[in-house]
């Protein structure tokens, strides 16, 4: 105890000293997280040697003098797994890392010469060190937020009404075998569990074919939660917020009743914990979202996309009256918002990117910004798997990319064009985009360095003011 809290001071003086930060990378499954935090180190490790960092000026400038990994702080979280993600990398053929499913963490130490005449420059110091807690967590996580704003009755009815036609076809399993459940029979631990079971299914089918709006977000990403009973229950088809009174007479071992407790559980121990211990903490943040691979999926999976964004943004909403402002009161100040993988469309298609992103988070983005929030919007490429080219067709010059697709052939195509705004009908049926798959540069082809798209701009807005 005594030691944590003299941790504890010791980080607030660091803070206080603006050498230590929080940042936490999040974004919803294949967003491209791990790609991210792993570009985000290898860049900050090669800074001033092979790394092209010339849009965060501590780089460009000489100041920039290394970064180790050290020891990490919090010992319950997973370690992120970089050297993993690097052999993968270098492997020939060369792969992408292996996707993790939960929270981990890596600290890094960062070696900077303040400028001259800044403040620690002014007291003569050669160097300085910035201490960076980096954290990739899922986004699903975020969606839980809103749960935390029901009980389970109204969580329960909610559900039910936002089931479109095709997730009730996805659904059809649990559909079937939560029908003859009755709310006031005896609860008995086996059937709710196997129904469980078919919920859980639903809800990773759903996300198989796409979805992104599903609800809760554990289930997706049980980790060692896997079978315990915290997370057997599901909303109950029928019931009504009127029932109310009714339900709450029913026996203490009901259906209702066992079902409304694991549902309190799991706020209490699962989704409250997660803000608490974790996302208050954070100093900034970054949302990563496949924009371009939802515009390959499809209208209605481009839809739930941004409803999702819309559900998971309301985490960093610091309106006064926003829930987490009530609940949690975190303190982040500073966002960042990032279309992935930019280097699956030519360059010229770079700008519609941002906007597009931007128009998808329109509504979240106008909230953040009320609420005085500093935000910005990025295109990039954590790690770029495609060169730029220009083909020449009929005597004109057209923009298009050489890259290696999984399967190992050379391809050069024109991806197609990014729309500036949110696709109506016609975009879908007119043009529609094609998506190509492509395996990571090898050592070889992409010789020094990592090479990337922007992750310098992101890292200037995410650290470029520590490092001054
Ligand atoms: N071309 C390209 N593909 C990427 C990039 N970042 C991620 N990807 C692809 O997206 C997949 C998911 O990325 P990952 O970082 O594992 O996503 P996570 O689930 O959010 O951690 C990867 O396996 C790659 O296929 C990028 O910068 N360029
Ligand atoms: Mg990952």
């Amino acid at each position: 105890m005594r030691q944590s809290l003299a941790r504890e001071l010791s980080n607030l003086i660091e803070r206080g000293r603006d050498r230590q930060l929080r940042l936490a990378v999040t974004g919803l499954s294949r967003a491209g997280k791990t790609a991210f935090l792993t570009s985000l180190v290898y860049q900050l490790r090669h800074a001033g040697l092979e790394a092209r960092l010339d849009l965060l000026p501590a780089a460009r400038e000489g100041r920039l003098l290394g970064a180790q990994r050290v020891a990490q702080q919090d010992l319950g979280v997973p370690r992120f797994p970089f050297d993993e993600a690097m052999l993968a990398l270098d492997d020939s053929p060369p792969r992408w890392p292996e996707p993790t499913r939960g929270i981990s963490e890596l600290r890094l130490h960062i070696r900077y010469r303040p400028q001259r005449g800044g403040l620690l420059g002014g007291l003569g110091r050669d160097s300085a060190t910035l201490t960076l807690d980096l954290f990739d967590y899922p986004g699903e996580w975020l969606l839980d937020l809103p749960l935390l704003d029901h009980d389970y009755l109204s969580w329960s009815t909610g559900q039910q009404t936002s089931l479109s036609p095709e997730r009730r076809t996805l659904a059809s399993g649990w559909l079937d075998a939560v029908a003859d459940l009755d709310p006031a029979a005896a609860a008995d631990e086996g059937e709710l569990a196997r129904i469980a079971q078919h919920y859980a299914e639903a809800l990773r089918a759903a996300r198989e074919a796409g979805f992104a709006d599903l609800q809760p977000g554990r289930f997706l990403l049980p980790g060692d939660l896997d079978g315990a009973p915290v997370l057997q229950f599901f909303p109950l088809p029928g019931l009504d917020v009127d029932d109310r009174q009714r339900l709450e007479t029913l026996p203490e071992d009901s259906v209702y009743h066992t079902l409304a407790r694991r549902f309190a559980y799991y706020q209490q121990h699962i989704v409250r914990p997660f803000y608490q211990e974790h996302f208050r903490r954070f100093d900034r943040q970054i949302v990563l979202v496949d924009v371009l691979g939802a515009l390959n999926a499809g209208p209605e999976r481009f839809e739930d996309l941004s409803r999702a964004l819309a559900t998971l943004m309301q985490s960093f909403d610091y309106g006064k009256r926003s829930l987490i402002s009530r609940l949690f009161s975190p303190r982040i100040d500073r966002l960042a918002i990032a279309a992935t993988k930019a280097d699956h469309v030519t360059p010229e298609q770079h700008v519609n990117l941002v906007s597009l992103l931007e128009a998808l988070l329109g509504e979240p983005l106008k909230d953040l910004r009320f609420a005085d929030i500093p935000v910005k919007a990025f295109s990039l490429a954590s790690i770029r798997a495609t060169r730029a080219h220009e083909v020449e067709h009929q005597g004109k010059h057209a923009p298009a990319l050489r890259g290696t697709t999984q399967d190992g052939e050379e391809t050069l195509v024109f991806p197609g064009e990014v729309p500036v705004r949110l696709p109506r009908s016609d975009f879908w049926t007119r043009q529609g985009f094609a998506f190509h798959a492509f395996r990571p540069l090898s050592r070889e082809a992409r010789g020094d360095g990592l090479p990337h798209i922007r992750m310098d701009a992101a890292l200037d807005w995410l650290i470029g003011d520590k490092l001054t």
